[in-house]
Order: structure tokens, then C-alpha cells, then sequence
């Protein structure tokens, strides 16, 4: 008995060091301050960066040189240096890394994120209606495009989700299928003949053969599935968030993500999606209203107020805009909503 109480005092006294060990652990000790940027400071376009270092209290070591990356830029300085942000930032949250090289050979690695906001207004765009057609108020929109002389939508909701291929001239349903009723569809996209639909929270997306809406394959994402659309070599999607992801639809893979900002900052709730001629155009959830997205910088360069379409208070049971499709031989576009009875084509116009 009493060999069992040396055992399991031994025992309770090396597990308390572990933790001991554990708790104080973690921290690593930090001996370079950035004292400038703040942590997620605030820059606009054409501002200096003032970059700032100093050494801690207890830091004796004698800095050789300091290098300070940025995108496709390395700059050397020793405490302090200006970095210009009318080149190489992409707009949103941009991390600063900062590489200090002692004179005992020793290195350290610190980072700063600070976010650039644009300083260009996004401009007004004004539209002409061209056409007013018929759509199906069945239809709660989820994803909109224009194939040839077919539109593919997809319809949401749990137990509900569809997807049909219409003619676009006469409205014919030439074909429909349903969706899992575990699944919500969301946005989609043809790339080369085939459908690529997104869902919204189950983290999957489905492949389907253009011609016969049949199920070719699924895919994965870890975020949720909002709009869709492609570049012609990437997939193009968003999440609900203010971030655009490009994917290589060979294997889905993300090759880049973009943060998509005003002038007064990130621009969230990015939800249906069209690319037309090099621009995303994506329509903001909630807001009857569509960006105009350089998919280079994220900015938006203009926006298209759609709140004044159609009299909503005319309409019973009638939701918010959602549905952007492009025709490219009269270079129009269409829109329509979820449960909207009509579908708008129409044609920009700068103001
Ligand atoms: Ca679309």
C-alpha cells in the first residue's frame, strides 16, 4: 500500500510539472518591436507606409541588416524605411514580413498586417431596359447564366433545389433535374461542357454534363457556396464573405483569392456572379444592387443600383435580386431575383 502512495505522488507530482511546463510554454519572446505600422493600421492608395523597428530592452545583439518583403518587392533598411502603396498592394489586408539579420549570423522573422483601402470612387453605371420577360416566380434564384441559346438556373432551398435548362427565346424547359434534398444549390457556371454548381453549406459541389444535366462528379471547399463563375481557365467563387477565390477546375485547387474594397472599405456579402469582358460583376446580397470588380486589385470600380426595377410593394411574395447572366452577341445583360416574375435584359450606360 504504501509503495502504491510513493508511486502515485511520484505520478501527481510529474504530471504537475508537465503542466507547469505547458502553461508557461508558448510564448515566444518577441526581440524586435514593430513600431510602426499599427497592427491592421489603415492605408489608403498613394499613402507612405512608414515601416519601424526597434530592438527590445534585453536585445544586445547588433542588427547587420533588416529586409522588408512585400508582394514582388525586398527592400533593405536598417530601423526604418518608406514603402509606397500605389504599386504591387493588392486591396484589403496585406501582410508585411520583416527579415532581421544580426551580426552573430542569427535571423528573425517578424510580419505586420496592415489593410489598403482605394482612394477611387467607384463610379455610378446607369442601365436601359432593353426587354421585359417572363420568369418563373417558382424560381428562387440561386445561380443565372446564359449558354448559347439556353439559360441554366438553379433554384434553392432544402427539399426544393432544382436545376433547369431553358430556351431563351421561348422559355421551354428542355430539361430539369432535382437536387439531393440535403443540399441547397447555389451558384453555377459552364467551363468548356460542363456545369459546375456550388451548395451552400454542405461544403460541396457538384459537376454535371451541359447537354444531359447529368452528375459527373462533386468537389469540396472548406468555406460556404455562394455565387460561381469563370475566367475560362479558372473557376470564380464566392462565399458570402468580401473574398472572391479563383480555382483550377482540374483539381480545386485555389489559385488566388482576392478581397474585393470600396473607398470606405471591404465590400461583404459578394453573392451571384458573371464575368464580362475581364470584370466580375456581382451582385450584393440584400442590396438590389451590382459591383463592378477588377480582378486583379479586388476594387470595385463601379456599382449598378438596381433597387428601382420593378415596384416591389406591387408583389406579394417576391425576394431579394439575385441573378446576373451576360449575352455577349448584344452585349446585354440579364437580371432577374429570387421569386421574380420577370427577368430584365438591359444595357449599361455610363452616367
Ligand atoms: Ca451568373
Amino acid at each position: 500500500m504504501k509503495n502504491i502512495n510513493i508511486w502515485l505522488s511520484l505520478f501527481l507530482v510529474f504530471q504537475s510539472c508537465n503542466s507547469e511546463v505547458k502553461n508557461k510554454s508558448p510564448r515566444i519572446k518577441s526581440n524586435i518591436k514593430i513600431d510602426s505600422p499599427f497592427s491592421f493600421e489603415i492605408f489608403n492608395d498613394d499613402d507612405t507606409v512608414e515601416v519601424r523597428i526597434s530592438k527590445t530592452i534585453n536585445n544586445n545583439k547588433k542588427i547587420k541588416k533588416s529586409l522588408l518583403i512585400n508582394g514582388n518587392d525586398t527592400l533593405s533598411f536598417t530601423d526604418k524605411i518608406d514603402l509606397y502603396t500605389n504599386q504591387n498592394f493588392i486591396y484589403g489586408k496585406n501582410t508585411l514580413r520583416v527579415f532581421v539579420y544580426y551580426e552573430d549570423e542569427s535571423i528573425e522573422k517578424y510580419s505586420r498586417q496592415i489593410t489598403i483601402y482605394p482612394k477611387q470612387k467607384p463610379l455610378e453605371l446607369g442601365y436601359e431596359i432593353i426587354k421585359i420577360l417572363p420568369h418563373d416566380s417558382q424560381i428562387y434564384t440561386q445561380g443565372l447564366i446564359l449558354d448559347q441559346n439556353h439559360f441554366y438556373e438553379s433554384s434553392g432551398q432544402y427539399g426544393k433545389s432544382f436545376l433547369r435548362k431553358y430556351t431563351s427565346d421561348e422559355f421551354v424547359t428542355s430539361k430539369e433535374i432535382k437536387i439531393a434534398s440535403n443540399l441547397f444549390a447555389e451558384g453555377i457556371t459552364i467551363l468548356e461542357d460542363k456545369l459546375f454548381m456550388l451548395t451552400w453549406k454542405s461544403n460541396k459541389g457538384l459537376v454535371f454534363d451541359k447537354n444531359t444535366l447529368a452528375l459527373l462528379d462533386t468537389f469540396e471547399y472548406n468555406t460556404e457556396g455562394w455565387g460561381l463563375t469563370n475566367n475560362e481557365r479558372e473557376l470564380i467563387m464566392s462565399d458570402g464573405s468580401e473574398k472572391i477565390k479563383f480555382i483550377d477546375p482540374s483539381n480545386f485547387r485555389i489559385n488566388k483569392e482576392i478581397q474585393v474594397y470600396d473607398n470606405s472599405g471591404k465590400v461583404e456579402s459578394l453573392n451571384e456572379l458573371e464575368y464580362i469582358n475581364g470584370k466580375i460583376f456581382s451582385n450584393i446580397y440584400g442590396q438590389d444592387k451590382i459591383a463592378v470588380i477588377n480582378p486583379l486589385s479586388g476594387l470595385v470600380e463601379s456599382y449598378i443600383n438596381l433597387e428601382k426595377i420593378m415596384n416591389k410593394k406591387n408583389y406579394k411574395n417576391i425576394d431579394v435580386m439575385n441573378g446576373i447572366a451576360f449575352n455577349e452577341k448584344s452585349n446585354t445583360l440579364y437580371i432577374t431575383g429570387k421569386w421574380w416574375p420577370s427577368l430584365y435584359e438591359i444595357k449599361l450606360s455610363k452616367r
